[in-house]
């Protein structure tokens, strides 16, 4: 019964790809009233995307309790399994045309859940074409998603053995010593790719190997990212292609949520950058 709704649950989720990102034109601009529960400022495509996305999750049976970034609370829509939705993650990006996507965490257990309850975790990537990256069973699976379907691109994914791209979010002032330190040394090392939205900038992570970071700040130790919409899933898809995810002082798979929308700092890429990331950390 849990694979099958998993199933259903991803095939929703692929199969509003195409139409969400054909929606977000008509979606892109204007700020919503309503604050966004973690103060960040919504605009219109996340308020859209967030109805799309929980109107058709919450109809499948074997689903109990749904939470959106864009909500306070989880909505209680039967029994079952935890999804957890970041609907548009890198709206800001909608404006200048730039990646984002849809972050979805799928959790045997009450939230808030952490890394040992999750069975499941997704991303869709809005970019030159429309792609889901899937980790089920701790395998990850790429895809291109049409209006008339899908198609698998490729099978086991793997971070590549050689990192090569780096991004790190936040400004340099505000680094911590400690990892504005490391930071030298992997610039040194690595290419700089950051586009302002983790679901692309992971992806770059997935496909070329390397580290993204949005690490803690002096003056926000906790940084940017939330723990139980992006930390925990998009953790457990890098772990799932051999890499590893860190909260900066452990895994990121161990840590374990008190509040739906507390923040983390992320650090997930390559297993040597992120061991060598811990230990300057120290
Ligand atoms: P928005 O969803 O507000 O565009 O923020 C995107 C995000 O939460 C995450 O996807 C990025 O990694 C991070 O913020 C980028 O933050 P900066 O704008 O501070 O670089």
């Amino acid at each position: 019964m849990m694979d099958d709704t998993i199933d259903q649950v991803l095939d929703v989720v692929a199969g509003l790809g195409p139409e969400i990102a054909a929606g977000l034109w008509s979606h892109r601009g204007a700020a919503v009233a309503e604050d966004h529960p973690t103060g960040d400022e919504a605009i219109d495509a996340d308020v859209w995307a967030d109805a799309l996305l929980v109107d058709r999750l919450s109809t499948i049976e074997g689903v109990g309790q749904l939470a959106s970034e864009e909500r306070e609370e989880p909505v209680d829509v039967g029994d079952g399994l935890s999804i957890t939705i970041d609907p548009l993650d890198g709206s800001s990006n909608v404006a200048t045309n730039n990646l984002c996507g849809t972050i979805v965490g799928i959790f045997d257990g009450q939230l808030p859940a952490g890394g040992e309850d999750i069975a499941g975790a997704a991303y869709v990537l809005f970019g030159p074409i429309t792609t889901m990256v899937v980790a089920v069973e701790d395998t990850v699976t790429e895809l291109a998603l049409g209006r008339s379907g899908s198609q698998t691109l490729q099978r086991d994914v793997t971070l590549p053995a050689e990192p090569v791209v780096y991004g790190f979010g936040g400004k340099d002032p505000d680094w911590t010593p400690a990892f504005a330190s490391f930071a030298d040394e992997i610039r040194d090392e690595l290419k700089l790719r950051y586009g302002g939205a983790m679901v692309g900038d992971v992806n770059q992570i997935l496909h070329h190997g390397g580290m993204f970071a949005y690490p803690a700040l002096r003056e926000r130790p906790e940084g940017k990212l939330r723990l139980q919409f992006e930390g925990i899933p998009m953790g457990y898809i890098i772990e799932a292609a051999g890499g590893r995810a860190s909260t900066g002082v452990g895994p990121m798979l161990e840590a374990a949520p008190t509040d739906l929308h507390q923040r983390t700092p992320v650090y997930l890429g390559n297993t040597e950058l992120i061991d060598r990331l811990e230990v300057a950390l120290e």
